[in-house]
């Protein structure tokens, strides 16, 4: 079967990462968060990837190249992000036969991918606790059942299980792509579904774990999956006065000085120094040419390439953007003293992360001056500065 995997969104909730590097190529442990999708395709036993790029799609383009793990890539290029339906339709002319949709976006567990191409027609689904915030699937509630219909956001659901963005759909499927806008004024997928479920006796298919990744924190909980999968392997130049614990990895090209204590899970990537006297701790990824210096405390944290985090710092629950320098002193507070869960700025809203701990996204570029403090949750735009001894409270 082929697989479609959509990556032509803009990835707007998730900016200011996604200004320069689009969504579906952030970094999610040791690949970008797209391939995650592709490999779990592949191992389904795809034949086939089309890939769906839009917004900065050449850099999807070029880490794929025409094949990758040994399967042909083909791309679909969608000239505007009008809807998921509209991302398929632009893959037409490369379907023939029985076909997978899956999103580029999305984490799924790699055994339920290999079910859901075996039970063609099928869509995956994640039982969830609030199933109002999602399409939700009806069933006729018979063994594993069968899927009887579809519906955004209902306020009554009629089951728990919400669609999780992966189907697997009959060749008749491709011509029902051109389907109308919706209220929403986007063509989507789910109206494909709707036709194929009424059609079509589709199965559903239910994920054991299923993480959608749309807004800064949902990259964070990505590596924190992704990165407990790793195996220990230490490939990189580390000082014998350096302390590793359990699942690191330090690949060639890395250097690890004295003094350094890492507790994995931890991936330093090739061409990323830690140390002197450094702490790295939680789920943590180092990017290629990333400095993490003396006496610097990193937990929990993606720290993109080219990032400097040179001396006396600490940063927790973070995601640091490309080639940003955190002055001398910099701190990052990720827990508030009410305990309340930690809120972050998207599309010019509050919303909860649903966190404790949350500390702060810098876009690319970011610079703060020596002794700067970090409250948490507090976004700085891509180049944004702070001066010397500030205590940063709100975004900029
Ligand atoms: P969304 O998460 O709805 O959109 P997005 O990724 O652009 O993010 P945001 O809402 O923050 O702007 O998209 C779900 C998946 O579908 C994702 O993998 C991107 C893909 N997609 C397209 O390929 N084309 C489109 O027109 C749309 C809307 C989404």
């Amino acid at each position: 079967m082929k697989a479609v995997v959509l990556a032509a969104g803009q990835g707007t909730r998730m900016r200011p990462l996604s200004e320069s590097v689009p969504k579906p190529m952030l970094p999610v442990a040791d690949r970008p968060l797209v391939a995650h999708t592709v490999d779990a395709a592949i191992d389904a036993g795809a034949e086939e990837i089309v890939l769906v790029i839009g917004y900065e799609g050449e850099t999807v383009r070029d880490y794929f190249g025409p094949e990758y793990r040994g399967v042909s890539v083909s791309y679909a290029l969608q000239d505007e992000q009008a809807g998921t339906a509209d991302a398929v339709n632009a893959a037409r002319d490369h379907l023939e036969g029985p076909f997978a949709v899956l999103n580029g976006d999305n984490l799924y567990d790699r055994a339920a991918i290999d079910r859901l191409f075996d039970a063609c027609p099928a869509v995956c689904a994640i039982e969830v606790a609030e199933p109002s915030n999602y399409g939700v699937l009806s069933t006729d509630g018979s063994g594993e059942g069968c899927v009887t219909g579809i519906t955004e956001k209902p306020d009554d659901p009629p089951t728990n299980l919400a669609n999780a963005g992966a189907y697997a759909f009959p060749a008749a499927a491709r011509e029902w792509l051109d389907v109308p806008a919706s209220e929403r004024g986007e063509h989507e997928i789910t109206d494909v579904v709707a036709r194929v479920i009424d059609e079509y006796e589709t199965t559903p298919i239910t994920l054991e774990r299923w993480l959608d990744v749309g807004r800064p924190w949902e990259l964070l909980e990505a590596n924190e999956w992704k990165l407990a999968d790793l195996d220990r392997r230490i490939d990189g130049d580390v000082s014998e006065d350096a302390t590793l614990e359990g699942a690191v990895v330090v690949e060639d090209g890395a250097t690890v000085e004295p003094g350094v204590v890492i507790e994995g899970p931890a991936l330093i990537r090739e061409g990323a120094s830690v140390g002197p006297n450094a702490y790295v701790r939680g789920a943590t990824l180092i990017e290629p040419d990333a400095e993490v210096g003396h006496a610097v405390e990193i937990k929990n944290s993606v720290i993109s390439r080219g990032t400097s985090v040179s001396h006396l710092s600490y940063v927790g629950d973070s995601v640091l953007g490309r080639d940003v320098n955190l002055g001398a002193g910099t701190n990052v507070a990720n827990l508030r003293h009410d305990d309340a869960d930690i809120r972050f700025t998207v599309k010019g809203e509050r919303v909860s992360t649903g966190r404790r701990k949350f500390g702060v996204v810098a876009g690319d570029g970011v610079k703060t001056g020596i002794n700067t403090s970090l409250t948490p949750g507090l976004k700085l735009e891509t180049g944004a500065t702070t001066r010397p001894g500030e205590t940063v409270e709100r975004d900029r």
